[in-house]
């Protein structure tokens, strides 16, 4: 780390000669290796872009200039060159840097991101205000291949198109999503490197910036259309772009070369550049969807480092999902499987393997996905659409529109719903309770565990309107599978334990630390019942009141927020006094990242900390009970 260690911000970097960068490279993916593979994290996409970020850093003027990375996950060697090299050794724990943008977080993080597609978008927002406020500086979008499959990526380059400001857009092209690619961009961008356009380019570029310097820039943005027939970048050019590529993308000298030159040009810029996902890691390299995001491992052998499990821990929630899904679509050829470039993530690819042609990856594209689900639904399909929790975010409109305004029997299986841990704020799943229980026609359920979740799959599958379902990352509780799926009545919550002196309603998977609370409070003297209300929407106003009546004390417990959540839809229902409720849940903030066990401590969420907060708020009866 002879060189790494002496570049503690860019401008350290560009001390350095351009024939020393192709060291430094290998110094930053040494350095990205090591750190993720002690504690996990997002690996491949860094381990790419890393002679992009070099160049970058190196060429432009940061932070001045504005470089706006796209989702973020290929973040790391961004922030190993901007003085966070310390702080890698925590990056995604609680209390560390976080392992995706934050404006917060460094001067040189433009734009938070985490969900995919914003880039071009934001970055045009950072070009036009810097039109207005007359200033100067360069701003550049980095986009990888499949965050261009994301509709708003096009909103963006359209409208960049349009206002013509001067935008540059880097398109990092690994051909590879976290899975495979999917969808006829990736077809279109293949076209161009199987035609040998990485070599013919390559010598084209070279000839191109040594006449650069002999150019106005009016000029050479004549001759640069003028040969737009010939260019293999002709969509974007359509759009508006100067299209300049495709560049080899781990050719550091060569890319800083290319970015110097394009940052001298006006208007919208498009630098295809040609990476190898994982690359300088061989595992990585071979397998990139398993090293897309890999848990703890031996640099040395590639070896996973298994931390310390149950024996035989309880199936995945999105394993027993994948599993009952494929069981009803043996039963019912109507069902058809949609996913958002998330095969494996969701469970879907198992259903992909078994029935090819009902299966169907849209790629980033979460709003088409629920549409496309409508359109579906409309001709007599079911269609399963298999996202997490919060990028089901992104396809609010296409729910509320396209498939409850239609009364549609589209299933919403939102995987990673509650705290979904490392990933952070714009991951965690908390919002869809409220987002979805305000829609007229919405069933909205949550299972408590991982048996349930299989009866909710196929209750949802027999309702003749939309319905969602959310479940957790990681593994089910560990209860006994029936061997058969069953219909639940709609509505209906069940009682699990009568208590005298207060009910907790709990919702999904926040009803076994419910339960867990409730043993800890009757150990205390406090008659705890519990409630596993199975559905926020419709609720189970009966059982509310008939609660209500046997202790006036409810507790509310779920792992959304407040605002709007299932605690929100009780209040709402017990009007006029019939009990006092205290609502637990997430409060009105963005919770950070960590491990999820802490961040559910630390919310007052675990099976201890709802029992505390419980009996801080019920009344002794006598000090004999305490
Ligand atoms: C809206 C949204 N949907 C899904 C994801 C999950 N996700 C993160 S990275 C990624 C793949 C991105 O592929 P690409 O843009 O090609 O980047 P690469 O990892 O290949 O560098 C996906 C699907 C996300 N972050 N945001």
């Amino acid at each position: 780390m002879e060189l790494l260690r002496t570049i503690n911000s860019p401008a350290d970097l560009k001390k350095l000669p351009p024939e020393k960068l192709p060291q430094v490279a290998s110094e930053l993916r040494a350095f990205i290796l090591e750190t993720v593979s002690k504690i996990g994290g997002h690996l491949g996409s860094s381990l790419g872009a890393a002679e992009i970020t070099i160049a970058l850093h190196y060429a432009f003027d940061t932070p001045k200039d504005k470089l706006v990375w796209d989702t973020g996950h290929q973040s790391y060697g961004h922030k190993i060159l901007t003085g966070r090299r310390e702080r890698m050794a925590n990056i995604r724990q609680l209390g560390g840097i976080s392992g995706f943008l934050k404006r917060h977080e460094s001067e040189y993080d433009a734009f938070g991101a985490g969900h995919a597609s914003t880039a071009i978008s934001a970055a045009l927002g950072i070009a036009v205000a810097r039109d207005l406020k007359g200033e100067h500086n360069k701003v550049v979008a980095i986009v990888s291949d499949g965050c261009m499959t994301g509709g708003e990526s096009y909103e963006g380059l359209q409208n960049a198109g349009q206002v013509q400001t001067d935008l540059i857009v880097v398109l990092n092209d690994n051909q590879m999503f976290i899975s495979n690619r999917v969808g006829a961009l990736g077809a279109f961008l293949s076209k161009l490197l199987t035609l040998g356009a990485v070599r013919n380019a390559e010598h084209s570029i070279k000839t191109f910036l040594a006449r650069f310097q002999f150019w106005g820039g009016s000029i050479l943005r004549v001759a640069k259309r003028a040969k737009v027939l010939l260019f293999p970048g002709m969509l974007f050019e359509e759009m508006g772009f100067s299209y300049f590529g495709p560049v080899d993308g781990h050719d550091v000298e060569q890319l800083a070369q290319v970015f110097k030159h394009v940052k001298e040009l006006k208007g919208p810029i498009l630098v295809h550049c040609v990476t190898k996902k994982g690359k300088g890691y061989a595992q990585a390299e071979a397998d990139p969807y398993t090293w897309h995001g890999p848990g703890k491992f031996d640099v040395a052998t590639g070896k996973f480092l298994k931390s310390p499990t149950q024996k035989d821990p309880p199936p995945s929630y999105t394993a027993v999902f994948s599993k009952a899904l494929l069981r009803e679509a043996e039963n019912d050829p109507r069902i058809v499987g949609i996913t958002a470039a998330m095969p494996e993530g969701t469970g879907l690819d198992a259903f992909r393997d078994r029935f090819p042609r009902r299966y169907f990856d849209v790629g980033l594209a979460e709003e088409h996905s629920v549409t496309f689900a409508a359109g579906l639904a409309c001709e007599g399909f079911k269609p399963v659409v298999a996202v997490y929790s919060s990028f089901m975010q992104r396809a609010y409109d296409q729910v509320e529109h396209d498939v409850c305004l239609q009364n549609l029997p589209v299933v919403l299986c939102l995987d990673r719903g509650g705290l979904v841990g490392e990933d952070g704020p714009t991951h965690h799943g908390v919002f869809d309770y409220s987002f979805l229980r305000m829609i007229p026609g919405m069933t909205v359920m949550a299972p408590a565990d991982e048996n349930e979740l299989q009866h909710m799959l196929h209750t949802a599958l027999r309702l003749d309107g939309p319905a969602s379902l959310r479940y957790p990352r990681g593994n089910g509780v560990g209860v006994a599978m029936d061997p058969e799926p069953k219909s639940l009545p709609i509505g209906k919550g069940v009682r699990l334990k009568d208590g005298s002196d207060v009910t907790i309603l709990a919702i999904g998977n926040r009803v076994h630390p419910a339960l867990e609370a409730s043993q800890i409070l009757e150990d205390q003297g406090i008659s705890c019942g519990v409630v596993n209300m199975r559905f926020v929407k419709p609720l189970d106003v009966a059982l509310l009141k008939e609660c209500a009546a046997r202790t006036p004390r409810l507790v509310t417990v779920e792992d959304n927020v407040l605002q709007g959540g299932f605690g929100s839809a009780v209040l709402e229902a017990l009007t006029h006094g019939h009990a006092e409720v205290l609502r637990l849940g997430i409060p009105d903030l963005f919770v950070e990242h960590g491990a999820p066990h802490l961040l559910y401590e630390s919310l007052g969420l675990s099976g201890p900390k709802i029992a505390e907060s419980v009996a801080a708020w019920v009344p002794r009866k006598s000090p004999a009970r305490i």
